[in-house]
């Protein structure tokens, strides 16, 4: 059977790394076709024609839009000795997983959102705050274990790795030392970058400076 394996990819994009790192973990060959959010292609728009967002992943001609639907998907598909599982087998060690990915997504990137891009006001004072517990809790939520699922990278590593490279962008904008605030965290993401599927995946941080500045001066805060 042909397993032609397309991913519409965004190098800076954090939703984006979670696939790369997907595959790469599963060892899987692919082809990356670049889209960019603010000048969307006619692929993206056929691909993912709800939400024409980055990342879409089109296994055998078929869309998968969503980063964590996406990386489930693989983890079902790509499923044998030689592909390590990234959701825990056990039900309720699942459960626990796609409870903190989901509140990645909701916590942690909404409030990121504000800090970097709304740079003023009160709304940019509350994300700060709200930035910093939500991080403060998946830091406890690690505890002392190596990684979220233990001694294994797995599904929640994921998840939250692709935001790393962005930190720094973060700390400038909200004023905070995640290093001071969260130190596990940041040992956390040091062990994940050990790992060449993470190290080969995650986002230059020049590209992302240069992201940066396109976004700040399109949506008028340089
Ligand atoms: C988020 C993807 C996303 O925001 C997921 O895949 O998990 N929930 C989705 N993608 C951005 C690029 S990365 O910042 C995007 O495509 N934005 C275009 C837009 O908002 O129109």
């Amino acid at each position: 059977m042909a397993n032609e394996v397309i991913l519409l990819d965004f190098p800076v994009s954090m939703f984006a790394a979670r696939i790369r790192i997907g595959l790469a973990e599963k060892g899987t060959d692919y082809e990356r076709i670049e889209e960019h959010p603010w000048n969307k292609g006619p692929l993206l728009l056929h691909m993912n024609p709800i939400h024409k967002k980055i990342p879409v992943f089109i296994h055998n001609g078929k869309p998968i839009p969503e980063s964590l639907i996406i990386l489930e998907y693989i983890d079902e598909v790509w499923n044998d000795d030689k592909a390590p599982l990234l959701l825990p087998s056990d039900p309720y060690q699942k459960a626990q997983a796609r409870f903190w990915a989901d509140f990645i997504d909701k916590k942690v990137n909404s409030f990121w959102t504000k800090v970097i891009w709304k740079v003023k006001g009160e709304e940019h004072g509350a994300g700060k705050k709200e930035l910093l517990d939500s991080l403060k809790l998946l830091e406890a939520e690690l505890g002392n274990k190596p990684y979220f699922g233990g001694d294994s990278f797995g599904f929640l590593d994921i998840a939250l790795v692709g935001f790393y490279p962005w930190f720094r962008v973060l700390e400038t904008c909200a004023g905070f030392s995640i290093g001071a605030e969260c130190p596990k965290l940041i040992a956390w993401a040091k062990t994940c970058l050990q790992k060449e599927s993470v190290s080969k995946s995650l986002a230059d941080e020049k590209e992302i400076d240069e992201y940066v500045a396109e976004m700040r001066k399109k949506i008028g805060i340089e």
